[in-house]
C-alpha cells in the first residue's frame, strides 16, 4: 500500500538501540529490597536468569518468533496459514515484545515510587495497533524483511486488524493520542477505560440511508489485551445506607443490593523511541459469583444464567453519544463500574508503598477527568476514604480536591450531563449522601463569599432543583477539581464568560486552557511514510516525530523547487492510494487531478454539513449553467463526506441522506463528468482516517463560531499538508495565528456577531434573510430535482422557517465567496502546494506532546522517569539498577 515506505531508511537504529539479539541485550536488574519489594523466600536467582535479556530482533530471531506462535499459539500446520493467521502470529510476534517493554516499564514506576497520571475517560479510539507499535518499536523495517521471507507483505497484514472502535469521536480519540505522547514522553501513567464488547455502531449506507449495524470487534480475537485474572474489583448498585457508631463516630455502610465484579485488560501502549510502555487498563463487567446456585440445585440452568448475563451485559456496549443520554440507568452504570474499578486500583497502588500517609496521596496520585462522564470519581474516592479508610469528612475532601483535575469538551447546553436525583438515589444511595455533603460544605462557602445571594447559590449549587432533582455533573466536577481546562483558547475563554462564569468569578486561578493536540507518530509516521521519509531525509534524522518544533528549520525548503516537487509527488501518491480505496468502498471513480475536498467528521447540526451539501447543488447549478468556454476554467473537485449521525438524532440521519441523493444525481450526470463527484464514505472510522487525511487537499472545519470546542482533524489534515476552510471556531482560531491568514481560508460570523445574527434572523422575512443562492438551491430541492423525498424537504424547512440556529443562511454568501478563493489558488498548483507544505511545517504546536507537557507543568506537576533502555553487558546492572543522577536522588529521598 504505501509503496514510498521504502524510502525510508533506518536513521533512528543508527542512534538508539532498542531490541538487539537475545546473546547481547540485557534487561535492567534491581535489588528487590531497594524499595521495599519482598524478597521471595524461594531462590529465584535461576528465573533472573532466564529472564535476564530480550528476545532479538535481527531476521531469523523474528522469523522464528512467527512461526512459533503459528504452531504454538494458533496451533496452524504451514499448510494451513493464511494472511489471517499470519497477521495474528506477526501480533503476538509483536506484543512478546511489547510486553517486555510493559513489565520493564511497571517494575521501573513501582521501584520509583513514581507519581502517576491517571487519564480516566468512557472512551479511547486507538485504532489499529500493529504499525503503531512497530513504529514506536523502531521494527517495522525488521519485520517487513523477515515477512518477505516467509511470502508476506507486511502492508497487507495491517489491513487484516479490526478497529478497536471504543469511542464515538474526537474525545475518545484526543484520549488515545494523550496516551501515546504520555509514554513518549515517559510520563507515569495509566489509561483507565471500558472493555465494551461491541464498539460504536458500524455504519452501513442502503439506498442513501444510515443504517447501524453492531460492532462486534473481538470476534477475532485481540492479541492486543493482557487479561489481568488477578485485578478484579467488586462493584455494588442498589442497596442502601446503615448508619453504624464506632467508638463514638457515626459511620456509614453501603450494604444489599447487587454486586459483580470489574476485571482489568490491559492493552501496551509504548511509547516512540523509549523503552517507556504504558498501560491502558480497561474494565469489563463479570458475574460475582458464577451461578445463582438456589436456581442451579433446582434445575432451572437458564435462571441461573440470567444473574451472569445480567453482569455481563454493563460492558457491553458504548453508547453512541445520543443527546437524550438522561435517564439511562445502564449507562450510570457503566459510569460507576469504571470509576468504582479505577479508583480501587489506585487506592491499592498507593497502600503498596513502604509507609501508609493518606496526606501524601496527592503528591503520588493526579486524576484527569476527561469529561464529566467519570466524575462520580470524585465521590467514590470520598466515600473509599471516608468508610472504608475511615478518615474524617473534612481530611478526605483536602485530598480529594488536591487530586483531581477535569477537561471539559463542550458548551452546548444540551450536552452538559446531569443525573436525575431518584436514579442515583437508587442505585447509588451512598454516593447520593456524599453529593450532599460536598454541595453543603461548598454552598456555605458561597454563602460566605456572596452573602444571600440566592442567584448565585442556585445557579452555582451541585444540584438543580427545578422539576425532578438533578445533579449537575459538571458542577461536581469543578466543586472537586483542583484545576478546570477548556480544549482551546476560544473555548476556555467562552467557559469563563458563559456556562462557568460564576465558577469563573469564585475561582478565577482554576480555570486553564489546554488547546488540544494530535499524535504525530499516527497521523504522519504511521499514516503518511511518504512525508516521513522526506522529512528524514532533509532533517537529516527522525527526531522531528518527537520534536516537531523541528520543522521549523524546514521553512527555508519552501523556495527550494525540488523540495516543493517532492512534497506534490507524495500527495499525488496518497491521492492515488485514497482512489483505489474509494473505489473499493464506494465504487466512485475519482478524477486523481481534480481537487479532493474533505469533511470527515460527526454528523452534526452544528458542524453544518448541511452547509457544504448545500453549496455542492449551487456549485453543480452553477456548472450546469455554464458555457463551454466557461467550462474550461471550472476547477474540477471531489468532495468526500464522511461520519456517523447518532442513531436518534433525526435531522443528523437526513443529512445524510440529502448528500447521499445529491450525490446519486450528480455522479450520473453526463453533462458534468470529472468536473464534480460527490462522495459518502461510510463508517468513517481511525483507519479509514489514515488514508483519508494524507490525501485531502482542502479539508472543512465549518462550524458556527462558538460551538466547536477545539476539533482535532483539523490538526491531523494539517499536518498532512492541507489547507483548511474554515470558520473562526475552536482551535481553528489558533491554527489560523500559527498558519498564518495567507494559508487559510476564513469565513462566517465571528463569535462576538453570533447573538445578533440568530436575532436578526429571528426578525427578518425568510425571502429577505436568506441569499438569493440559497433560495434558488431550496428551490431545486423542493422541485424534486435530487428525489421526490419529504425528507429533503424537512430538513430544508427546518431551517427556512426561522430556525437557522446555525446561521447556515447568514453565512452562505461568504462561504460561497470563500470557495471562490479556493478555485483561483488551485489555479496555481505552485502556489497551493507552498501553502500546503507551510501548514504541515507550522503545526508542530499541534503536537499532543506539546499538549501533554502542559499538561504535566501545569496541571499535573509531574516529572518523566525514563525506563533504562537495553544494556549491551549482562554485568552493569546487576549490583542495583543503574540510576541516573537524578534518580539517585530521587531514590534516595524515597529511602529517607
Ligand atoms: C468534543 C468536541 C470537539 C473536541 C473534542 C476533544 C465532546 C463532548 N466534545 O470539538 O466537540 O475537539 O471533544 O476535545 O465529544
Amino acid at each position: 500500500m504505501d509503496q514510498k515506505a521504502t524510502y525510508r531508511t533506518s536513521v533512528r537504529r543508527s542512534t538508539v538501540q532498542v531490541g538487539g539479539s537475545p546473546s547481547n541485550m540485557y534487561r535492567p536488574e534491581y535489588q528487590v529490597e531497594q524499595f521495599g519489594l519482598q524478597a521471595s523466600p524461594r531462590d529465584t536467582s535461576k528465573i533472573w536468569e532466564l529472564m535476564d535479556s530480550y528476545q532479538g530482533s535481527d531476521k531469523l530471531a523474528l522469523q522464528q518468533s512467527i512461526v512459533h506462535h503459528v504452531e504454538y499459539t494458533l496451533a496452524r500446520t504451514r499448510f494451513d496459514f493464511s494472511k489471517f493467521h499470519s497477521y495474528q502470529a506477526l501480533s503476538h510476534s509483536v506484543r512478546d515484545r511489547l510486553i517486555e517493554a510493559f513489565n520493564d516499564t511497571n517494575l521501573h514506576f513501582h521501584q520509583m515510587d513514581a507519581k502517576r497520571i491517571y487519564y480516566l475517560s468512557l472512551e479511547f479510539l486507538i485504532g489499529r495497533c500493529l504499525q503503531n507499535a512497530l513504529i514506536n518499536l523502531d521494527l517495522e523495517e525488521d519485520y517487513r524483511e523477515a515477512l518477505l521471507d516467509l511470502g508476506y507483505k507486511l502492508e497487507e497484514l495491517y489491513d487484516e486488524e479490526v478497529d478497536p472502535a471504543l469511542g464515538n469521536g474526537g474525545l475518545g480519540r484526543l484520549a488515545a493520542c494523550f496516551l501515546d505522547s504520555l509514554a513518549t514522553l515517559n510520563y507515569p501513567s495509566f489509561g483507565y477505560g471500558i472493555r465494551y464488547t461491541y464498539g460504536i455502531f458500524k455504519q452501513l449506507i442502503k439506498d442513501g440511508y444510515q443504517v447501524e449495524s453492531p460492532d462486534f470487534w473481538l470476534n477475532n480475537g485481540n492479541p492486543w489485551e493482557i487479561e489481568r485474572l488477578d485485578v478484579q474489583y467488586q462493584i455494588r448498585f442498589y442497596g442502601f445506607v446503615k448508619k453504624v457508631w464506632d467508638h463514638g463516630v457515626e459511620r456509614s455502610v453501603w450494604e444489599g443490593g447487587e454486586t459483580i465484579m470489574a476485571r482489568a485488560y490491559d492493552t501496551p501502549i509504548p511509547g516512540y523511541n523509549t523503552q517507556n510502555t504504558i498501560a491502558l487498563r480497561l474494565w469489563k463487567s463479570h458475574p460475582a459469583s458464577e451461578f445463582d446456585f438456589s436456581s442451579f440445585n433446582t434445575g432451572d440452568y437458564f435462571k441461573a444464567l440470567e444473574q451472569r448475563q445480567k453482569a455481563e451485559y454493563i460492558t457491553s456496549v458504548l453508547y453512541p453519544n445520543d443527546s437524550t443520554d438522561a435517564g439511562k440507568e445502564l449507562r450510570l452504570k457503566q459510569q460507576y463500574l469504571l470509576v468504582s474499578a479505577s479508583m480501587q486500583d489506585i487506592v491499592r497502588r498507593f497502600k503498596r508503598r513502604k509507609v501508609l500517609d493518606w496526606n501524601a496521596f496527592p503528591s503520588k496520585v493526579a486524576v484527569q477527568l476527561n469529561d464529566t462522564h467519570p466524575a462520580l470519581a470524585i465521590v467514590e474516592l470520598l466515600r473509599i476514604l471516608i468508610d472504608i479508610e475511615q478518615l474524617d469528612n473534612m481530611s478526605a475532601w483536602q485530598i480529594v480536591t488536591k487530586s483531581f483535575n477535569y477537561t471539559n469538551h463542550t458548551v452546548l447546553p444540551e450536552a452538559l450531563e446531569k443525573w436525575g436525583v431518584p436514579l442515583i438515589e437508587k442505585l447509588l444511595p451512598r454516593h447520593l449522601e456524599i453529593i450532599y455533603l460536598i454541595n453543603f460544605l461548598f454552598l456555605e462557602k458561597v454563602q460566605q463569599k456572596y452573602p444571600n445571594n440566592w442567584g448565585k447559590l442556585n445557579s452555582l449549587s451541585i444540584v438543580e432543583e427545578e422539576g425532578t432533582k438533578k445533579v449537575r455533573m459538571a458542577n461536581l466536577s469543578i466543586v472537586g477539581s483542583k484545576f478546570v481546562n477548556g480544549v482551546a483558547k476560544i473555548h476556555t475563554e467562552l467557559l469563563k464568560t458563559t456556562i462557568f462564569k460564576e465558577f469563573f468569578e469564585m475561582h478565577p486561578n482554576k480555570f486553564q486552557n489546554k488547546t488540544n493536540g494530535v499524535t504525530p507518530r499516527r497521523w504522519v509516521r504511521c499514516a503518511n511514510p511518504a512525508l516521513a521519509a522526506l522529512y528524514d531525509r532533509v532533517l537529516g534524522s527522525d527526531k522531528w516525530v518527537q520534536d516537531m518544533e523541528l520543522l521549523k528549520q524546514l521553512e527555508s525548503n519552501v523556495s527550494d523547487p525540488q523540495f516543493v516537487r517532492d512534497f506534490q509527488m507524495i500527495k499525488m501518491e496518497n491521492k492515488e492510494r485514497f482512489v483505489h480505496w474509494i473505489r473499493k468502498t464506494c465504487q466512485v471513480d475519482l478524477n486523481i487531478d481534480s481537487l479532493f475536498d474533505i469533511q470527515v467528521k460527526r454528523i452534526h447540526e452544528y458542524k453544518r454539513q448541511l452547509m457544504n451539501i448545500l453549496y455542492v447543488i449551487y456549485r453543480y447549478l452553477m456548472i450546469k449553467e455554464s458555457t463551454p468556454e466557461e467550462r474550461k476554467r471550472i476547477v474540477p473537485r471531489s468532495v468526500c463526506f464522511g461520519g456517523k449521525a447518532a442513531p436518534g438524532y433525526i435531522n443528523a440521519k437526513r443529512v445524510i441522506k440529502l448528500i447521499n441523493s445529491v450525490a446519486d444525481v450528480i455522479n450520473n450526470d453526463h453533462q458534468i463528468g470529472d468536473l464534480l463527484k460527490v462522495v459518502f464514505m461510510p463508517n468513517y472510522n481511525v483507519s479509514n482516517a489514515q488514508i483519508i487525511i494524507p490525501a485531502a487537499e482542502l479539508s472543512q472545519h465549518i462550524s458556527t463560531a462558538g460551538t466547536e470546542a477545539s476539533g482535532t482533524s483539523n490538526m491531523k489534515f494539517i499536518m498532512n499538508g492541507c489547507l483548511i476552510l474554515g470558520t473562526l471556531d475552536g482551535a481553528n482560531v489558533e491554527i489560523d495565528e500559527a498558519v498564518g491568514r495567507e494559508n487559510i481560508f476564513i469565513f462566517g460570523t465571528q463569535i462576538e456577531d453570533v447573538d445578533n445574527m440568530k436575532e436578526k434572523m429571528r426578525n427578518t422575512d425568510p425571502h429577505e434573510y436568506f441569499p438569493q443562492e440559497l433560495l434558488k438551491v431550496f428551490t431545486e430541492i423542493d422541485n424534486g430535482r435530487f428525489g421526490h423525498n419529504e425528507e429533503l424537504k424537512w430538513i430544508v424547512d427546518s431551517i427556512r422557517y426561522k430556525n437557522d440556529n446555525y446561521l447556515v443562511g447568514q453565512d452562505f454568501k461568504d462561504y460561497i465567496k470563500s470557495q471562490q478563493q479556493v478555485d483561483d489558488l488551485y489555479r496555481q498548483p505552485n502556489e497551493w502546494a507552498k501553502k500546503s507544505i507551510y501548514n504541515a511545517i507550522r503545526s508542530y504546536k499541534f503536537s499532543s506532546d506539546r499538549t501533554i507537557q502542559e499538561y504535566a507543568d501545569e496541571i499535573w506537576q509531574l516529572k518523566p522517569i525514563k525506563v533504562p533502555e537495553p544494556a549491551a553487558q549482562k554485568n552493569e546492572r546487576v549490583k542495583g539498577i543503574a540510576l541516573s543522577k537524578s534518580q539517585q536522588e530521587m531514590a534516595e529521598k524515597i529511602k529517607n
